[in-house]
């Protein structure tokens, strides 16, 4: 499959559409999930054009792969979620129901979570 160009998370990159930035550097942005499902839901995403995790994990440099990771942790703190707990998610094409196709990781806290992944 081929990386779609328009996609949502693309346009938002291009500054087509607006986004509540809460962190960005070279290889990363990230911004506040627009349908939020807790308290604190902030969606990491590479600048790069990749469009899951397979594809992120496989073909992105070490330095952006270091990058995102290092900024999930580093937003964590920034919202005050690391005491209290928090979860990472991230859907992979069609058992998981991505609906975006930019790889993207989820993150979740400010509340308790439940025991599963809804
Ligand atoms: P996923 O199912 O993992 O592909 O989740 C995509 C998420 O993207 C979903 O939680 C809603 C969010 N989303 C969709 N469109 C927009 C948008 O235009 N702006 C923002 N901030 N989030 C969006």
């Amino acid at each position: 499959m081929a990386y779609d160009q328009n996609n949502i998370f693309a346009k938002i990159l291009r500054g087509e559409i607006p986004c509540a930035k809460v962190f960005e550097n070279d290889h990363v942005l990230a911004f506040n999930d627009i349908a939020a499902k807790a308290p604190v839901h902030v969606l990491i995403i590479p600048k790069g054009a990749y469009i899951s995790f397979a594809d992120f994990s496989q073909n992105a440099s070490e330095e952006e792969i270091v990058s995102l990771n290092r900024a999930i942790g580093e937003i964590a703190r920034a919202k005050g979620i690391v005491e209290t707990g928090y979860r990472v998610i991230s859907n992979h094409s069609e058992h998981a129901r991505q609906e975006v196709p930019h790889y993207h990781v989820h993150l979740l806290g400010g509340k308790d979570l439940g025991g599963c992944f809804n």
